[in-house]
């Protein structure tokens, strides 16, 4: 009998060597992309070694098996200390090696993966090939000479663009400007890196380390770094490496390659210990744990979805058709009146015109993507639809019907979704005859742009339709989370909490501009009024409404807001509600009429306003905000805090530097948050307040409520 650790797996070694012909052949093989992780270091050098000691190979090539060249280091060994090498031992091997060694790339090279490449003599390209320096993402900086050796090849200002922005350049453009030097299609990476070693050995020439290389930075204006810290400073004031990046990068062009190498790594150091790079991470690996939904079997079966219904051509229904052409599936737009059709895709094509006149669609993309959209006012179109969602007026009188509708007229097994933001989407269900086919796909405005879908699942709905959809939101770009019934879900939930606060705050004595202005220095894009004013505060006003009519005791009185609505004033789209906007501009300009209608508010409620601090401001915005996820755990309408951190991150512009709202809890201290929750419970009260027995219990026992 094998010994316990006998029968434990041995790792196959993730780095082979062998000789083709004169060239020794360096492949790594790391599925699933190739990461540059301990085994994959240790066998670069020991590939290197035996190539360099291989007396028949003249020339190494150094190429990737699987989908991609190596995307990046590896990601899950940050913040644990590193086992040697490291990779810019990896890399300094490689730009010392006696012979020349050619980097074949295909898939992505990324990261650490493209600073292998970097270290390399000569690199070739896959046309389909996408090449870049995302560290900037995960709030770092490139740590292997990536700082060092991109502007060698490319010159400083567009190593500064590509490496703040992290964007990557395809294989075209990475020969256009230097990256590479040169680019192969409809070959593999083996084929391509072998030809380039065909036509290097033939010339016989050893080509020079990029380190060695200062042609491209010779010259360099200085006051380019001035005018990039200048653009930073009034940016992204609060990011961390972005201003490193630029320091890395003056390095290079003002040190010799070994001290500029050594000041990338004192700052390289300096961005991983960060909070910011361990909140950045977290939010990597959350946007990807999202698809994997608790209690759902990976080989779950799906159903194909090869032509789409949507229903309602307002702003959401446009916005959500838009997503569906935008990845090649033909949709079916209904609506029950032509005047709101001719509207809808008149929409649609001037929000295509606008991304082309950006550059990112052409004219003929535009085209082919208005031929998928189908307007119609037959529902009779959707008899063959696999999907169809349902994206009218927010009243449940209005979506059972259509719901009805729908069952009548759609294919068994088609799947039926509701774009509803807070009705129940069980009593929607119950609507039709076949509740195990429908959920809902809750977008978010503007549709087209935002990357959340929460996926509701109801007390009915099938496994099937559930890994149906979620796999659908992969395929459309969205990162789906899966969430269950209840009123706002889980996004909507929270935010309404953190609306009713701000305005209790307004109604206390704080201004709109001052909770915007504290929301917008903890790192959101935008504050909750100006937010209002973007989504329109008559899609509040209504929701309010349709409360009230239906008798929830929860529905609150009336409030400023409503007062707002009523006088025409729905935020951006008739260029006023709680601010006011200049023709063509998006600037929130503060307003004494909406001051003067907070005035009276307060006179009609009997307040005296009093000086709100924005450390008040700040703590009842976003431990209410706390409070509810803690709730939402607690009643598992969410499975776990990642999906929470998710739905934040991808639909409400939650700072992604602070990693999500309850992986930012536990750095805040639960401790803090608990106590201040029974405080604000006892002075305030209201049902917003009642702690979480979860958060309570959690604060107590010492424990994380993120991860
Ligand atoms: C760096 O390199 C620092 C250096 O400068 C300095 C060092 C000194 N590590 O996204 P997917 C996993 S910083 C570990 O679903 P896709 C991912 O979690 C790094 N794991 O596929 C997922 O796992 P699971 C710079 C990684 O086809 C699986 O791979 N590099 C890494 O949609 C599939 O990923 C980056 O920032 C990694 N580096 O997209 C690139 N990357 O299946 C980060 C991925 O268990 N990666 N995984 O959920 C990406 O942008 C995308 O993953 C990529 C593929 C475009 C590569």
């Amino acid at each position: 009998m094998p010994s316990p650790a006998q029968t434990e797996a041995i790792p196959s070694n993730p780095v082979q060597y062998a000789r083709q012909g004169r060239v020794g052949v360096i492949t790594v093989d790391y599925p699933p992309v190739n990461a540059v992780g301990h085994g994959v270091r240790s066998g670069l050098v020991a590939a290197l070694e035996a190539g360099l000691a291989d007396a028949e190979a003249e020339a190494l090539l150094l190429v990737c098996a699987g989908r991609t060249f190596m995307a990046g280091a590896d990601i899950r060994e940050f913040g644990k200390p590193s086992a040697p090498p490291t990779l810019p031992e990896v890399v300094a091997r490689l730009d010392a090696s006696t012979k020349p060694v050619i980097a074949a790339i295909h898939g992505t090279a990324l990261g650490g993966g493209l600073e292998v490449a970097l270290a390399c003599h000569l690199r070739v390209a896959l046309k389909s090939a996408k090449l870049g320096l995302p560290e900037v993402k995960l709030g770092l900086l490139p740590g292997a000479g990536g700082t060092q050796r991109l502007p060698r090849l490319v010159g400083a200002a567009k190593a500064l663009d590509m490496i703040l922005s992290g964007d990557p350049v395809g294989g075209e453009e990475a020969l256009t400007i230097g990256l590479v030097d040169a680019v192969e299609d409809d070959v593999s990476p083996l084929e391509a890196g072998l030809r380039t070693a065909d036509r290097l050995l033939a010339d016989g020439r050893m080509p020079e380390p990029v380190s060695a290389r200062t042609d491209r930075i010779a010259g360099t204006d200085p006051a380019l770094f001035t005018a990039k810290r200048a653009e930073l400073a009034k940016r992204q004031p609060q990011l961390f490496s972005p201003h490193r990046i630029v320091d890395a990068v003056e390095a290079a062009v003002t040190l010799p390659f070994a001290e500029g190498t050594a000041r990338e790594r004192e700052l390289f150091l300096a961005c991983m210990d960060s909070p910011q790079r361990a909140g950045l991470i977290h939010a990597f690996f959350a946007e990807r744990e999202v698809a994997k939904v608790p209690g759902l079997p990976a080989g779950t079966p799906t159903r194909e979805i090869r032509k789409v219904g949507v229903i309602g051509a307002g702003t959401m229904g446009g916005g959500i058709a838009m997503c569906f052409a935008n990845a090649g599936i033909p949709v079916v737009l209904v609506d029950s009146a032509q005047e709101a059709l001719d509207r809808g895709t008149a929409a649609i094509r001037r929000n295509y015109e606008a991304t082309a006149r950006k550059g990112r669609l052409t004219a003929a993309q535009v085209e082919e993507r208005m031929a998928l959209i189908r307007p119609t006012l037959s529902y009779g179109d959707l008899a063959d639809a696999d999907l169809v969602v349902e994206a009218a007026f927010e009243s449940m009188e209005v979506k059972r019907t259509i719901f009805r509708t729908l069952d009548d007229t759609c294919k068994p097994g088609a799947i039926l979704a509701t774009n509803t933001s807070t009705l129940d989407v069980d009593a929607i269900a119950a609507a039709t005859g076949r509740p195990q086919d429908v959920l809902g796909m809750h977008f978010f405005s503007p549709a087209n742009v935002m990357r959340l879908l929460e996926v509701v699942r109801g007390a009915r709905t099938s496994d099937t339709v559930l890994a149906t959809v979620m796999g659908l939101a992969r395929r459309i770009g969205k990162v789906g989370v899966a969430v269950g019934v209840c009123y706002g879900f889980v996004g909507n939930r929270i935010l309404h909490q953190r609306g009713r606060e701000s305005m209790a705050l307004v109604e206390e004595g704080a201004s709109p501009e001052q909770v915007d202005r504290v929301l917008t220095e903890f790192g959101f894009p935008l504050g909750h009024f100006s937010m209002t004013d973007l989504a329109g505060i008559d899609v509040g006003w209504r929701i309010r409404e349709e409360r009230r009519k239906a008798g929830d005791p929860e529905a609150q009185a009336p409030n400023w807001l409503d007062v707002l609505a009523e006088r025409g004033r729905y935020g951006q789209k008739t260029s006023a509600g709680v601010y006011r906007y200049e023709p063509g501009s998006r600037t929130p300009i503060p307003d004494p009429e909406v001051a003067a209608v907070i005035e009276e508010d307060r006179r009609n409620r009997g307040i005296a306003p009093r000086a709100v601090s924005d450390e008040e401001v700040r703590e009842r915005c976003l431990y209410v905000m706390v409070n509810e996820a803690a709730k939402i755990l607690e009643e598992g309408i969410a499975a776990r805090p990642v999906d929470i951190d998710a739905i934040w991150l991808h639909g409400y512009g939650f700072p992604s530097w602070r990693g999500g709202l309850l992986f930012w809890a536990d750095r805040e201290g639960l401790g803090k948050i608990a106590a201040s929750v029974q405080r604000y419970h006892r002075d305030i009260g209201g049902p917003q307040w009642r702690p979480s027995a979860l958060l309570l219990q959690r604060a107590a026992d010492g424990q994380p409520i993120g991860c």
